[in-house]
């Protein structure tokens, strides 16, 4: 069979932990765990495959995994380290194909169409772990299929040092007897709704027939998100690599306005949407950053000004960076001033697991407590997937239409279609 598209994704096996074991060989054959423990209330990051024995997995609390195995050595993360390791793993997939769509800090998606002779893409995929197992020291797996979700799926199969194949002739073999649960982008939530309404395999989903009374009764339940997930089951995904990361420097929006703007509200309200594109932007590149450039042009002629600000933490937040982004504002601003153009620049950039690391207990009790945090985290993760705004939840789309304006200012969920339609239309 010949695809259109050979894709492969990347993913470094248990990365924090098997970086922490280059340094330190002699954690190898030993059960290490990494995260900061934040008193035990800690949510551990990543653990080794001895550990995973255990039972023990990202996500679980320190104190969880400590009864689980007593023996556990904890290691406290250095995210320098571990951003310099993805770019090395980075450069030399890049090597083996200039096609790459970076999607995490530990996986990328390659594009290897065009270097794939006779179907021989099992042999390119080993050629590209030895490669990086040689020159870097780490083991990945690699997914491979016609499209990025079903080789994203692949990637996990085989794990750790794994290559294997998802191809749509495949899925009715290796996909649909999985549970659910594997299918890209069902969380515990989804799980759960799925579970409830006798879905318990991916076959189950799959093989509703569409549009039949049992696929109604299903979208009742998940809405949007069905059509996304049942194409996915049935082998469709999309083909297409984003490489915008090339330049990975800041994430950055600019407008320049037909008039001027002199009345402070008028500034503040643009800077907040400019500031709304700049997170988004971020969030979909899974980016977060420290430093704020705040560039505005006059009328006229044309002075530029240019603010800088490096916060205390790591954020792609939209209410944490508009807060700092509105001080700015304010001390710049004196009556009198005629705007043309705003900029503003998030650099100083991190992969957004950084941010994530520092999530305890207690943050995860107030997110299973508080739904609708759950519920447009989901619809968020989805919609970032989907690289624009495909799906609303009521009140938003009630917003949407009260205002008769397709976007939503005042929050800082479903913010698509202020960049993304634009590139999609
Ligand atoms: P993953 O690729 O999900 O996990 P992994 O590489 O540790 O293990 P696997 O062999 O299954 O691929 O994530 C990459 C890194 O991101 C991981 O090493 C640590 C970090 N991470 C977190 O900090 N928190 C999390 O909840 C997860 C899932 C990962
Ligand atoms: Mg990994």
């Amino acid at each position: 069979m010949t695809y259109k598209k050979i894709i492969f994704t990347i993913d470094i096996d248990a990365f924090f932990a098997q970086v922490e074991e280059l340094k330190n060989p002699s954690l190898k054959n030993k059960p290490v765990v990494i995260g900061k423990k934040l008193n035990n209330k800690g949510i551990i990051s990543t653990c080794n495959y001895k550990a995973r024995k255990y039972g023990i997995h990202s996500g679980m609390p320190f104190y969880k995994a400590t009864v689980l195995c007593p023996n556990l050595i904890f290691i406290e993360p250095t995210f320098s380290e571990y951003q310099e390791y993805s770019e090395k793993v980075f450069v030399i997939c890049s090597q083996m194909s200039r096609e790459i769509e970076p999607a995490s800090i530990d996986e990328a998606y390659l594009d290897v169409t065009n270097k794939i002779i006779n179907n021989r893409y099992i042999d390119y995929a080993k050629k590209i772990q030895d490669k990086i197992l040689k020159e870097v020291g780490l083991t990945i797996s690699i997914g491979i299929s016609s499209n990025k979700e079903l080789s994203k799926m692949a990637s996990g199969m085989k794990k750790p040092f794994g290559v294997d194949t998802l191809f749509p002739e495949e899925i009715s073999t290796k996909l649909w007897p999985l549970p659910i649960r594997r299918l890209y982008f069902v969380g515990n939530s989804t799980e759960k709704v799925m579970n409830d309404l006798n879905i318990v395999t991916i076959g189950d989903l799959a093989n509703i027939p569409f549009d039949s009374k049992r696929y109604e009764e299903v979208k009742q339940v998940l809405g949007k998100r069905m059509s996304y997930l049942y194409n996915i089951a049935n082998g469709n995904g999309s083909h297409e690599l984003d490489t915008s990361h090339k330049d990975n420097k800041s994430v950055s929006y600019a407008k320049t306005y037909s008039v001027d703007m002199f009345n402070y509200d008028d500034v503040k309200s643009a800077l907040s949407e400019i500031v709304e594109e700049v997170t988004w932007r971020a969030k979909y590149r899974r980016l977060a950053g420290k430093t704020i450039t705040f560039t505005t042009k006059d009328a006229g002629p044309f002075n530029s000004n240019t603010k800088s600000l490096t916060f205390n933490k790591y954020s792609n937040d939209f209410e944490y960076i508009w807060s700092q982004v509105a001080k700015l504002l304010e001390k710049w601003w004196t009556d009198g001033k005629k705007v043309r153009f705003l900029s503003i620049a998030l650099s100083n950039l991190v992969d957004e697991n950084f941010i994530r690391e520092q999530i305890t207990i207690e943050d995860l009790s107030n997110i299973n407590n508080d739904l609708n945090i759950e519920r447009n985290e989901i619809i968020d993760d989805l919609n970032i997937k989907m690289g624009y705004e495909a799906f609303v939840i009521g009140e938003d789309y009630k917003n949407v239409k009260k205002f008769k304006d397709k976007r939503i200012i005042s929050r800082r969920n479903v913010k698509f279609n202020t960049w993304s339609n634009k590139r999609k239309k």
